[in-house]
């Protein structure tokens, strides 16, 4: 379409656009205006206000507005602020370490299984540790899917076994030698502490132990997962919000095929 409202581009409407200098957007380009929210330990009051935008300034953030405040509980006040951000970055100059994979729906992945491994890959999930959260690993693994993706549960080149949630390293790796696993998924959602850290941690050195690790594919995923954190933490991959199933299974086959057939 050429012409009219949807053809044009951020930079038609403003030309001061430094890639080089970004700073957050509000409604003119480099005005630098953030919305952020925080809690402190102090009782709601203009002394609780006024500590909120002592703080944003020294955030290094100028013209600090504090445009609600509630006590939470006795002696606890949350705020909602908007202040603008004088730090730029250089958005030319960013890496992010990604899954090296190419992502493919349901169907083609099973195609890709059928025609590559010739067999049905086994994969093991669960949330470990003390973690209770299950949406997330349900999301990947759950026969009905989640936002419009197929689960592995689904597939038909796929022999999934979702363990549920507070599964115990060493429950996880049984089951996986016993399932003799491909693949192995945690998913791990709280980070207080750092305890998804040493949990993740724990797993690859049991794993280690039972000179399990180089036979399995070793995958993480949840909120605060990134792909660098995984491989730092001696994993194959890492994922984080917006993945889905699709994105799992597709590296899971891609990997597997790498390893057997390279
Ligand atoms: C629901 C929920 C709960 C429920 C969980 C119920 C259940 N059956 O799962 C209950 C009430 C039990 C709960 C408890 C707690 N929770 Co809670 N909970 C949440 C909440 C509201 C939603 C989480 C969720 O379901 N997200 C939806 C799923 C789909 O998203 P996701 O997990 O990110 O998954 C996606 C990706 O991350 C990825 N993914 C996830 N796992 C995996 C695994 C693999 C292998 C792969 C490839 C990908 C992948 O794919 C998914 C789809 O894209 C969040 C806040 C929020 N809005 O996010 C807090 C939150 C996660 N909880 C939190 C906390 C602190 C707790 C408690 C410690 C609270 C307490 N003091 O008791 C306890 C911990 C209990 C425990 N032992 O684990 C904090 C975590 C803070 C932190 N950074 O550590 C959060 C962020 C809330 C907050 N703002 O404070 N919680």
């Amino acid at each position: 379409m050429s012409g009219g409202l949807y053809s044009m581009e951020a930079s038609d409407f403003d030309k001061t656009l430094d890639l080089k200098n970004i700073k957050p957007y509000g409604d003119t380009m480099n005005d630098g205006k953030m919305q952020l929210s925080f809690t402190l330990p102090v009782p709601a009051g203009d002394e609780a206000v006024e500590a909120a935008k002592q703080l944003m300034k020294k955030m290094g953030l100028e013209n600090p507005q504090v445009v609600f405040f509630k006590e939470l509980t006795e002696g606890f006040t949350f705020f909602n602020c908007y202040a603008s951000c004088t730090h730029t970055v250089d958005y030319t100059n960013i890496y992010v370490p990604k899954v090296e994979s190419t992502t493919m729906d349901m169907h083609e992945t099973d195609q890709f299984i059928k025609e590559h491994i010739g067999r049905k890959i086994v994969i093991v999930g669960a949330s470990t540790g003390t973690d209770a959260h299950t949406v997330g690993i349900d999301a990947i693994m759950n026969m009905k899917g989640y936002a419009g993706h197929y689960g592995l549960e689904r597939y038909e080149m796929i022999e999934a076994l979702n363990m549920g949630s507070q599964v115990p390293n060493d429950e996880f790796i049984a089951k996986a030698i016993e399932m003799k696993a491909d693949v192995l998924l945690v998913s791990q959602t709280v980070t207080q502490k750092d305890v998804h850290i040493k949990n993740l941690i724990e797993l690859v050195e049991m794993l280690e132990a039972e000179g399990l690790r180089d036979k399995v594919i070793l995958i993480c995923g949840g909120p605060r997962i990134s792909h660098e954190l995984a491989k730092e933490l001696g994993y194959d991959a890492g994922f984080g919000m917006n993945s889905y199933a699709d994105d799992v299974a597709s590296f899971a086959a891609q990997e597997l095929d790498r390893r057997l057939n390279k």
